[in-house]
């Protein structure tokens, strides 16, 4: 079999916000509009609570265990390093591979704690080799209209002040960034409206390149 030098890649898109800007109802209408259209797609969130890093970042979250802010931000690195290659695999096969939060979270959420030893550029270290995304789509909402969403405030990070930080970071981020396609959604629309704004984006994002690159500095 050589099929495979044949076959196009995948593409790997990430979609992030702030906690309730409906990551998680995108990503399913994104991966059900990809399989609908005959291809095939992943969907993967990070954190994957489900691995034993994941387990430890769930008791956190959910604030039945403590952790030192450098420990706990290592351990949603590593928890996205665990799964990276099967990821990277996937896409190789031809599989689109959406994921619901990634490196951007990791560093931003930690640097918005207000913790002096957890900079911007500190938190993005662990991230630096990680697979780059073909798009990232950034669910843009205020921290006013997330707070009115379902079951807002039940996690750690749920408050309206930590979420205005947040949104800042995700924006200062993103600007130091070389070459990161980087689409902003109004997140604040119903939610078909904002997946039409999500294919339309997709549709121009092209795999005909290898995936080969990685996060940078
Ligand atoms: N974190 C994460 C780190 O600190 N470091 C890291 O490295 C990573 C990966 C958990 C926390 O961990 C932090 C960030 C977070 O604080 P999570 O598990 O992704 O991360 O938790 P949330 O972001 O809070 O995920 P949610 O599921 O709560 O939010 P979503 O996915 O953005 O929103 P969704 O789609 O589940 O929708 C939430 C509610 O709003 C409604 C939905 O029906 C649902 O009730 N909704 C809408 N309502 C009106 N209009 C729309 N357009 C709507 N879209 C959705
Ligand atoms: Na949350």
């Amino acid at each position: 079999h050589d099929t495979q030098e044949s076959q196009s890649r995948g593409i790997l898109i990430v979609i992030e916000g702030l906690d309730r800007s409906g990551k998680s109802s995108q990503c399913q209408k994104l991966h059900d509009h990809l399989v609908g259209n005959g291809g095939q797609a992943r969907y993967v969130k990070f954190p994957d609570r489900t691995t034993p890093t994941g387990k430890m970042i769930n008791s956190y979250l959910t604030g039945s265990v403590e952790q030192d802010d450098h420990s706990i931000h290592l351990l949603f690195s590593a928890n996205r390093w665990e799964a990276i290659k099967g990821i990277g695999r996937d896409i190789s096969n031809g599989i689109n591979v959406i994921i619901d939060r990634y490196s951007f979270s990791g560093a931003v959420y930690s640097a918005a704690k207000g913790n002096p030893e957890l900079s911007l550029d500190w938190a993005w270290y662990p991230e630096i080799g990680l697979l780059k995304p073909d798009l990232l789509l950034f669910l843009d909402i205020s921290p006013e209209e997330a707070a009115k969403r379902g079951n807002y405030g039940d996690e750690r990070y749920e408050t309206e002040k930590m979420q205005a930080r947040v949104r800042t970071l995700f924006k200062e981020l993103f600007a130091r960034i070389d070459d990161l396609d980087v689409w902003l959604v109004d997140a604040g629309r119903a939610i078909d409206v904002v997946s039409q704004d999500i294919f339309a984006a997709i549709a121009k994002v092209s795999s005909d390149g290898p995936l080969t690159e990685s996060l940078g500095k």
